[in-house]
């Protein structure tokens, strides 16, 4: 039978059977974890709760580069917390400062055929290199990393045809821009792009990159490219030929649905504030004014895209009112940037040069202006994203960048005329590894000592599900709540990402400043949200923090994929409305009662039973079995303890936390 290159991956790491029908839960093998600090804290905890000395993957690596401003002591004792975590326990630690997890990843590991999970929903970007990369919780990551298997749904595979070349100016962003104007930021949900066609092979590695990163936005679990003679390349550039192997879809492999990009057709496009699916052409704003433009970070931080941007302003400044950044992805791309005199251009155009960290794309400074725009290259604009709650961000392409911080206003490229030579991409970068530390040899790991500074706490830990729950409605939220507007980016809030009650604080604080005393009094809490609630990051933080604030249940139109998961992992109840008007009667303070919520549960009931304050209505449980029973467990961790009690353990359990911060690990612990 002829497989598409999805189905051939995954096929190859399930573990149970050939079952590849969309939905049928899978369980996958997984050859490589990625973990950042704002994140790895978390996921490092609960690997440790597992009681495994040593990571069961057969490839970890920790990277340092979010919280990286250390503007005191939280940061800074993170990093040595990771770093002396990574050493005893197996995996690699990227010191801060090396370059941003995806882009390096991408550089450095990622491997084609190898399945993939990381905790930041952007770990999609090694798909670049025909990996199956998927963003997940931290839970999940400390699951695969005590070796388990990691279980998902198996996806809708959307097969992406692009035929043509890109013209002169229109970049691989555009092509993910293109698949958000047309599916928007949940039109492939539980979706994976595979790209195919003749169009693929113009697209190079930094480009693939940029598209897979960005297909989370859209919803989707992740993307993938053929591995094909640019991975080749890519690979033999980064001194690891023998991680090649070529990779596509069996010749006739059909997809469940279809997409065609026509290359040559496309026109520079721009998503609006705010969101990354509100994407129209340049040309539809051209003339905005603008105060400030960033290139590079997470995406876009590859030698082709920050040398575009230094050919367009060679010789000439940045406009008089605006301010420009520039990050590259990594170590390898500051120094090729140096040495091709990219930098030198950047520098002498007026740009501020950032280091090769996260920085302005998840708030980390370089806030812009109240009310001001803002054009990134980055992947999300969602509201007060940057660290300025009143932000206007626009998401485009480096060349509509780059015209932009020339003339100060929205530009499309095009006008700029014919397009620059650029200095040629340096075929074998300084490939320097210098900065990426080994674990301790296993013999030698138990001598390690992992520092705890005060703002690390052990995650708080939901009750059992009881057999009837009431609980009192704290919130009503609109559609496509993100996880930034749960646990809010920016320097002063992602410091605490370690310390879940104080992050606690911060919960919703763009809808309701009162959220977290509210939730607490109300306790146990229900939050009502639209469609896509949950949308954006894998942090598992926007289940952790309600958690902490006694939140039990989360109904909603619909969730975005990881951020359910990471409900339902936690022991929130996540569930659907069986009738959408319902929505309408939900108002702040009601009471509202799941008769015999764990009978329905362990039969497997689909239609959940509620009574809002002495209305009827039904609510949707759709759960896995997996899902279902840990749910009633309060949790995946206190199920794998129960399990434990139960019968005999397989493949690692989690202890229960008995250090000082036991306290605040309790439901409904709270915040003081
Ligand atoms: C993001 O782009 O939103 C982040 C910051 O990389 C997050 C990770 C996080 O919240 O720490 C992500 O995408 O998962």
């Amino acid at each position: 039978m002829a497989d598409n290159m999805v189905t051939k991956i995954l096929k190859e790491h399930m573990e149970d059977g050939s079952n590849v029908e969309p939905g049928e839960e899978v369980s996958l093998s997984i050859d490589q974890a990625l973990l950042q600090d704002a994140t790895g804290t978390m996921a490092c905890l609960q690997f440790e709760q597992m009681g495994r000395d040593r990571v069961q993957v057969p490839l970890a690596v920790q990277y340092i580069d979010h919280n990286v401003i250390q503007l005191d002591h939280k940061n800074p004792d993170d990093h040595l917390f990771l770093q002396g975590a990574a050493a005893k326990y197996g995996m690699y630690y990227s010191k801060p400062g090396n370059g941003i997890c995806h882009y390096l990843h991408v550089e450095r590991f990622a491997k084609p055929g190898a399945t993939m999970v990381g905790a930041d929903s952007h770990t999609t970007s090694s798909g670049a290199v025909g990996s199956i990369a998927i963003g997940v919780g931290g839970l999940d990551v400390a699951l695969v990393l005590g070796g388990q298997p990691f279980s998902t749904g198996f996806p809708t595979v959307i097969g992406v045809e692009l035929t043509g070349e890109l013209q002169d100016w229109v970049t691989p962003k555009d092509v993910i821009l293109e698949l958000l104007r047309r599916r928007g930021v949940a039109g492939a949900t539980n979706s994976i792009f595979e790209f195919y066609g003749p169009g693929v092979a113009t697209i190079p590695v930094t480009g693939r990159t940029t598209i897979c990163n960005m297909s989370i936005e859209t919803g989707a679990t992740t993307a993938i490219f053929p591995s094909d003679d640019r991975t080749r390349e890519w690979l033999e550039a980064q001194q690891r030929p023998d991680d090649f192997v070529e990779l596509g879809a069996d010749e006739g492999a059909e997809y469940d649905e279809y997409e065609h990009i026509a290359l040559d057709e496309l026109e520079p496009l721009i998503a609006q504030p705010h969101s990354p699916g509100n994407v129209v052409p340049v040309s539809e704003v051209a003339g905005t004014k603008v105060v400030q433009v960033c290139i590079g970070s997470s995406v876009n931080s590859g030698f082709e895209d920050l040398a575009v941007a230094a050919a367009v302003l060679r010789d000439k400044s940045v406009a008089k009112d605006l301010v420009m950044t520039v990050t590259p992805g990594s170590r390898q791309i500051l120094n090729s940037i140096a040495e091709s005199g990219v930098y030198a251009d950047l520098v002498r155009a007026g740009a501020r040069m950032l280091e090769p960290i996260c920085g302005p794309c998840v708030g980390m400074g370089y806030a812009p202006p109240s009310d001001a725009v803002s054009v990134r290259t980055f992947n999300r604009n969602f509201p007060g994203r940057s660290g300025t709650q009143s932000d206007q961000v626009y998401l485009t392409s480096p060349t509509v960048a780059a015209a932009t911080a020339l003339y100060g206003v929205i530009t499309d490229p095009r006008e700029l005329g014919e397009y620059p030579d650029l200095p040629e991409a340096p075929m074998y970068p300084a490939v320097d590894d210098g900065q990426i530390l080994a674990p301790a040899p296993e013999d030698e790991a138990g001598e390690v000592e992992i520092q705890r500074g005060p703002n690390i706490h052990e995650p708080p830990e939901a009750d059992e599900l009881p057999e009837e729950f009431t609980g009192t409605v704290v919130i009503v939220l609109p559609d496509d709540i993100s996880t930034g507007d749960l646990t809010p980016d920016g320097v002063e809030v992602m410091a605490f990402r370690s310390n879940v009650p104080e992050l606690a604080k911060f919960t919703l604080r763009r809808f309701d400043s009162e959220f977290p005393e509210k939730a607490q009094k109300m306790a146990p809490g229900i939050i009502v949200g639209g469609h896509n609630y949950g949308q954006g990051s894998s942090r598992e933080h926007a289940a952790l923090a309600p958690l902490q604030l006694g939140i039990r249940a989360v109904i909603a139109k619909s969730f975005a994929r990881i951020h359910r998961r990471n409900l339902i992992s936690q022991g929130i109840l996540a569930l659907l409305f069986k009738n959408e008007e319902d929505y309408d009667k939900f108002e702040e303070g009601q009471e509202l009662t799941l008769p015999d919520i764990r009978e329905h549960l362990e039969n497997g009931d689909t239609e959940i039973p509620a009574q809002l304050d002495g209305t009827e209505i039904t609510l949707l449980a759709q759960f896995s079995e997996r899902e279902r029973d840990m749910a009633r467990a309060g949790g995946f961790r206190r199920q794998l303890r129960q399990q434990q009690e139960e019968s005999a353990p397989k493949g690692g359990e989690f202890r229960h936390s008995d250090s000082a911060d036991d306290q605040d690990s309790q439901q409904g612990g709270g915040i003081s």
